[in-house]
């Protein structure tokens, strides 16, 4: 088994770092510097076209997509790692269903959000209806989240899975970005302290 990663800290490769750190899978790490423009030469296009990371090479097979990244090294690595439910169990599906939920329809919404607010996109881009109607969905998307969470220390059940960690990662930035108040969200609040207290997340947070 051989695992190449390329990485950037503090960027969408964070949640990949934290994951390979907790499932301790020795891997090579590769460090892209997206201010000097690494991602767009040809050596690291050849591997992910969109020149972006995460990217990994997984026995001589690229990936991009860091939600496919995870479920395969949730399937390969996290089952014996008590990281990711066993293929064809119930909490499988659901791993997956809260997965896909949060990369697709919570960070699409918190994205719309942001491109319509935030200082990382430019001012002539912003459009007040837009943010109105992004700010909405996102409050009852984050409300979803808290609700799953009631009673339930993980999105799966007992046990932090990947899944926690992925979303968990994306939200602890996108919130503070984003500037929005969760402090009425008690099960979420909770939750995100829960996964800052864990050594990789801590560690990768601390890279630069
Ligand atoms: N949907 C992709 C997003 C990847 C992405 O946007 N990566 C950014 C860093 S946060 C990047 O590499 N940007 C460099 C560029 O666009 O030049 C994923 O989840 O893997």
């Amino acid at each position: 088994m051989s695992i190449t990663f390329y990485y950037s800290p503090q960027s969408s490769a964070g949640r990949i770092r934290v994951s390979l750190a907790e499932l301790d899978i020795p891997c090579e790490i590769v460090r892209v510097d997206l201010r000097a423009g690494d991602q767009k030469k040809p050596d690291f296009l050849a591997l992910n076209p969109n020149g972006k990371v995460p990217t990994v090479v997984i026995d001589g097979t690229p990936m991009f997509e860091s939600v496919a990244i995870q479920i395969a090294l949730g399937e390969r690595y996290g089952v014996q790692k008590g990281l990711w439910p066993a293929p064809g169990s119930p909490e499988q599906l659901t791993a997956l269903t809260w997965l896909v939920w949060g990369q697709v329809t919570l960070t699409g919404t918190l994205f719309r959000y942001m491109g319509n607010t935030s200082e990382y996109f430019p001012k002539e881009m912003h459009n007040e209806k837009q943010a109105e109607q992004a700010l909405t969905e996102m409050r009852d998307l984050l409300r979803i989240l808290d609700g799953r969470l009631d009673g339930r220390p993980y999105l799966t059940g007992e046990r932090c899975t990947l899944v926690d960690l992925d979303l968990a990662s994306m939200l602890g930035w996108g919130l503070m970005a984003a500037k929005i108040d969760i402090a009425e969200l008690k099960n979420l609040k909770g939750w995100l302290g829960r996964i800052a207290e864990r050594p990789a997340v801590k560690a990768a947070m601390a890279e630069t």
